[in-house]
């Protein structure tokens, strides 16, 4: 019998705090009984992982542990590697978004979409803070929800409706830092043209038939709004720089490179075999199955986002799968590292 390929993914976890039981339940627990299932039917199956060290979530916790970025991701890789050690869940690689290899593809992966013209450059209002003299991104700014109107939403995502926010529509938007009320300014951002790839996306994810109901009404929501156009660089000083000499001193956006991190992972571990170039047969080989374990809260990520740009970039497959789960609770509330509710 000709043996399947597989490629399973979990979320890669931020690495700003221990891992909790929410994860464990979500993204990492199912995917190694799938793999493992897998292996003993003895198909081809690589398993990826590794933490994810960009964006707001690891500065925050910098400033609150009164430590630097670097230190903290170091600190929580070792602590989240061995626990996933300990927990017996059995990656083929971890790796870590801060390696240079994972740098080099994802610049690799903005330059292709630039070269192919699916990167626009926009200049757009953003909050500043004059106290702390930074620009706000995502989770520095918090504020009531346009849509749903819950206090304690984020500048770039709701958690209580699962909505995107354009950050300036916030309502009494605060510093994360100093509890100020930030002023508007103008920056400039590159943005990816989600919108151009809708029509391929809803043809391929209502087609369909063995995802969860959740994942695709999930995305039908997004389909019904309509894909807009996503910043996908951030004015911060901790991330993988943009790749373009006029973007001096701006990051990629980490959910643009934190997806990638699969990618530089598979590497990782092929260079690990001495065969560097094995990745590619995971990646670009129609065969393979690609299946990404999530929690609900990353779906929009995983089955539009990163797809979009698999697209964009041609020649990458697509997900097989994306399986996301619910989220652990405990008495009432969903498990959470940054509101720090976890077991
Ligand atoms: N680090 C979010 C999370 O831990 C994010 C997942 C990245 S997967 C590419 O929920
Ligand atoms: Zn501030």
């Amino acid at each position: 019998m000709k043996k399947e390929r597989y490629l399973v993914t979990s979320a890669l976890p931020y690495a700003n705090g221990p891992i909790h039981l929410g994860h464990i339940a979500g993204a990492y627990l199912p995917a190694d009984i799938f793999v493992r299932y897998q292996r003993l039917k003895k198909q081809d199956v690589v398993f990826i992982c590794g933490t994810d060290e960009h964006g707001v979530p690891i500065t925050i916790t910098a400033k609150n542990e009164n430590s630097t970025p670097q230190q903290v991701v170091d600190k929580y890789y070792k602590i989240q590697k061995t626990s996933f050690e300990q927990l017996g869940i059995s990656f083929d690689n971890f790796s870590r978004t801060s390696y240079k290899l994972h740098y080099e593809t994802s610049q690799e992966f903005f330059l292709t979409l630039y070269n192919k013209n699916y990167l626009v450059e926009k200049k757009i209002k953003q909050f500043y803070c004059t106290h702390d003299k930074m620009f706000l991104s995502d989770r520095y700014v918090e504020g009531i929800c346009p849509h749903c109107h819950t206090p304690g939403a984020r500048g770039d995502q709701c958690e209580a409706c699962g909505k995107w926010i354009e950050q300036t529509t916030l309502a009494e938007p605060q510093c994360k830092l100093c509890g100020n009320a930030p002023e508007i300014r103008e920056t400039k951002h590159w943005f990816f043209k989600f919108g151009e790839f809708q029509d391929r996306l809803k043809k391929w994810i209502n087609g369909k038939k063995d995802w969860k109901e959740n994942v695709i009404n999930f995305c039908n929501g997004w389909f019904n709004e309509g894909l807009q156009d996503r910043a996908v660089t951030r004015d911060l000083d901790w991330g993988v720089p943009v790749p373009l000499d006029e973007a001096n001193g701006k990051v990629l956006y980490v959910w643009f490179d934190a997806p990638i991190g699969y990618i530089s992972s598979t590497k990782e571990w092929a260079q690990k075999k001495g065969d560097p170039d094995l990745w590619k047969k995971y990646w670009m080989d129609k065969n393979t199955k690609l299946i990404h374990f999530i929690g609900k809260d990353n779906i929009v990520f995983h089955a539009i986002f990163f797809p979009a740009m698999l697209i964009g970039c041609d020649n990458y497959v697509m997900p097989e799968n994306v399986p996301a789960n619910e989220f652990l609770n405990i008495e009432g509330s969903k498990l959470s590292t940054s509101k720090n509710y976890a077991i």
